[in-house]
């Protein structure tokens, strides 16, 4: 994909070293152990600091906000007006409300809340609040043109580094503004719009047309998956789950708390199209057996027979990828399956989905010390040899391509590639205070959602963590979602 970054030519980018200052401070910092200093951690809000100075947090802020305007321009860049207002899909919005949106947003927390400066637009407050408007009727709203979106955002983005650059970013859990300590509310709303971002991206790949999007194929396998354990004993016993110290973690991640998880049994890999198509191919779509009653009655009332975006070629099958068409590849993780879907496979597999503590005690527990890392492979951020994350490439990777990404136990490709669907509803971590809205997290708290976790290619690292927690009602495939399996290890410890 190309990067547009005509807006951030207005203000000059500055070298980027924020990040790494960051997960250098973690990287010391041992209070997130089963064993030890619990009791030290706060029950909620936005958590403790590391010692990072001012000027390398607003450095961070700063560069993880351009990153993300640059990708929301290289998305909206890419078609024409039309195409902007257009919606591709019921499920979506139409891109133009993503622009604006972010930049609503943006103004919202940024400008009046973390800067206490005047609102700049507070009339378009009601047409970009998503809760006003479902993404069905956006369409249908007065939106500001492509090219007032772009002004817009662009205005509210001048106003919000201004407030970065006086800002006060003191140490949270100090006295003063809780949004502006780690500079928490800045990582918040870049977060934010790379969440749109991502969004924009399954929007693109809903639309219909000519390709408008390209990038890199991502590297190949560099083990082979047959040379290791299809599956992974995972040990038992409490781990940490959540956290209280990573500064930028939503509220839905905190507080750290004690987890307990019996010993299992989980995949090495995400499950492959080359295994799904097995499911397939014994008729997994018309047994009743493997199916939960719910997801029997979706099955059969959607007429599910294949993953989103697959069709029927003779044997074999294709699938549609960002405009184009192109057999499956066998041993790429499957993706664009619902949670029905995933639990249906699961079940045929004589298996099941892995509750979302089980996930993050795979992704997270250091057998080593028994400390929860901040990665599978250790606490340091996230770069292109651990994983594929930041729409670098627009495909997950085959199983395999990830060596150096693996979890100490050896469960690869936790992070990016797909979503990864869990057994798991949404709910709030034990200590759970929404911050700084309940809007983000808690009204989406029930059965009615179940947790993915791990990110997509299409996922930036700002907004993918080792306790990141996304969701989604059961029924969805548009989003880059795939799973992997468990079972119960009896009789082991
Ligand atoms: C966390 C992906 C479920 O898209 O609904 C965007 C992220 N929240 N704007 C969503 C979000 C507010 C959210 N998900
Ligand atoms: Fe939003």
């Amino acid at each position: 994909m190309t990067s547009s970054t005509h807006y951030a030519a207005a203000r000059p980018r500055r070298p980027t070293e924020g990040r790494q200052t960051v997960s250098d401070e973690l990287t010391s910092r041992s209070d997130e152990t089963a064993s030890g200093a619990l009791a030290s951690v706060p029950a909620s809000g936005p958590g403790r600091s590391p010692a990072a100075d001012p000027e390398a947090l607003r450095e961070r802020a700063a560069t993880a906000l351009l990153t993300a305007r640059d990708r929301t321009l290289a998305l909206t860049g890419c078609v024409d007006d039309d195409e902007l207002k257009a919606q591709h899909s019921p499920l979506m919005s139409p891109l133009v409300w993503d622009l604006a949106h972010v930049g609503n947003q943006e103004e919202i927390w940024l400008v009046r809340e973390a800067g206490r400066r005047p609102a700049l637009r507070p009339e378009l407050d009601a047409m970009y609040d998503a809760f006003q408007h479902p993404r069905a009727d956006r369409p249908a709203l007065p939106l500001l043109s492509p090219d007032r979106a772009r002004a817009y955002i662009a205005d509210v983005r001048e106003h919000a580094l201004d407030v970065l650059d006086r800002a006060a970013l003191k140490q949270a859990g100090g006295r003063g503004d809780a949004l502006l300590g780690d500079a928490f509310v800045f990582g918040m709303i870049a977060q934010h719009e790379q969440q749109h971002d991502e969004t924009m991206l399954a929007t693109h790949q809903l639309r219909r047309g000519a390709a408008a999007l390209t990038a890199a194929d991502p590297p190949p396998a560099a083990v082979d998956p047959a040379d290791l354990p299809c599956e992974v004993l995972v040990p038992g016993g409490p781990f940490v789950m959540g956290t209280s110290t990573e500064p930028w973690a939503l509220d839905n991640e905190r507080p750290a708390h004690l987890a307990g998880v019996p010993a299992f049994w989980l995949d090495t890999f995400p499950v492959t199209n080359a295994a799904y198509r097995r499911f397939i191919d014994d008729d997994g779509y018309r047994d009743p057996r493997w199916w939960s009653d719910a997801g029997w009655e979706h099955r059969q009332g959607a007429a599910l027979e294949a993953p989103l975006f697959w069709q029927r070629d003779g044997d074999g099958w294709l699938r549609r990828r960002f405009g184009v068409v192109e057999p499956v590849p066998p041993h790429e993780p499957v993706m664009h399956v619902c949670w029905y879907e995933a639990d249906a496979y699961a079940r045929w597999a004589g298996r099941r989905l892995p509750t979302e503590a089980e996930w993050e005690k795979a992704a997270r527990h250091d057998p080593d010390g028994g400390r929860s890392r901040r990665y599978p492979w250790g606490d340091a951020d996230p770069g292109p040899q651990h994983a594929n994350l930041g729409q670098r490439h627009l495909r997950p990777a085959p199983v395999g391509a990830y060596p150096d990404g693996a979890s100490p136990l050896g469960v690869h490709q936790l992070i990016g590639d797909v979503w990864e669907w869990t057994a798991s509803d949404f709910l709030p971590h034990p200590g759970f205070t929404a911050y700084p809205y309940k809007e983000y997290s808690e009204v989406f708290f029930g059965p009615q959602y179940k947790v993915l976790r791990g990110g997509a290619f299409g996922v930036d690292p700002v907004a993918c963590r080792g306790t990141f927690r996304n969701w989604d009602h059961p029924i969805r495939r548009q989003i880059f979602s795939g799973f992997r399996t468990a079972r119960d290890a009896e009789g082991v410890r």
